[in-house]
């Protein structure tokens, strides 16, 4: 079967196509990756390279070594990818030692994965344990408002918890465990990726000060519609405060407590303060 016959590389297109349309993806703004199941793997088996030279992930992840991934093409444009698959994207294998990658498909006219590989493979490597392995997308955008409210609200998980579960009513049901928070910190490294993959722990969402947020999830849809919630909720919140300086009324903590008996999530407390 031909890679892009499979149905894990349209979904993987597809979400790019749509970060594209919603304007999170300016430039070579943003990156995906897609953990492959072992049972793709084989059914595309006949296009993957067997050689490649080693390209080092700059840090180590042992836990994912064997594992093949379909990532964004370092400096390529997620506007490209539906026009020009094969040569913006890439399937990679993560050797023995955790610590190398190999290209075995893709990015036909040259290029390395994306310069974000650290933290999408520590993020991959936390949520396939904390898991048991559902969990397989990983996805890093620059989503307009939620970048926007990294320069007004404080920097903490509680508070931008908060205002975005207070922003639209689905929203702790959707992201119940909350949201994590990164201070502003150079990208591209494994200091950031540390970081965000100690906050990947607990959360699904992690949002990177001054820059975008990073969605995990099981699937295309579902790592793509925890984004479009939170950068929705974000726009509700700047319109928000862009009108007055404090809400006339809101959702109060004991109707989160209500809102989770009726949906059957667990909203842990430490975001239901009193303010
Ligand atoms: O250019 O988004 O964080 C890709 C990025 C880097
Ligand atoms: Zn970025």
């Amino acid at each position: 079967m031909k890679v892009l016959d499979a149905d894990f590389a349209k979904g993987f297109i597809h979400l790019c196509e749509s970060g594209f349309k919603r304007g999170w993806h300016e430039r070579n703004g943003g990156n995906l990756s897609y953990r492959i199941k072992p049972d793709e793997v084989e059914r595309i088996s006949e296009e993957l390279n067997e050689k490649g030279p080693f390209l080092p992930i700059g840090t180590k992840v042992q836990e994912l070594a064997g594992e093949y991934f379909m990532v964004t093409g370092s400096g390529k444009y997620f506007g490209n990818v539906p026009l020009e698959p094969e040569n913006n994207i890439a399937i990679i294998q993560i050797d023995q030692s955790g610590e190398n990658c190999q290209i075995k498909w893709g990015l036909c006219n040259g290029g390395v994965p994306t310069s974000e590989l650290p933290s999408h493979l520590m993020n991959h490597n936390v949520k396939k344990r904390v898991t048991d392995g559902s969990y397989r997308v990983i996805y890093h955008c620059h989503a307009t408002n939620i970048i926007a409210l990294t320069f007004v609200l404080p920097l903490k998980d509680e508070i931008f918890t908060r205002e975005l579960w207070e922003a639209a009513t689905e929203c702790p049901v959707v992201f119940p465990s909350g949201v994590g928070v990164v201070k502003w910190m150079i990208p591209g490294g494994r200091e950031i990726a540390l970081e965000t993959s100690k906050r990947m722990e607990e959360y699904d969402v992690v949002i990177w000060a001054h820059h975008g947020l990073f969605c995990s999830g099981e699937d295309f849809d579902q790592a793509f519609g925890l984004a479009d919630t939170v950068e929705k909720a974000a726009e509700i919140l700047v319109k928000t405060l862009s009108m007055v300086s404090q809400k006339r009324q809101t959702i109060q903590p004991e109707g989160f407590r209500q809102l989770a008996r009726a949906f059957q999530v667990d909203l842990p407390e430490k975001f239901l303060y009193e303010k």
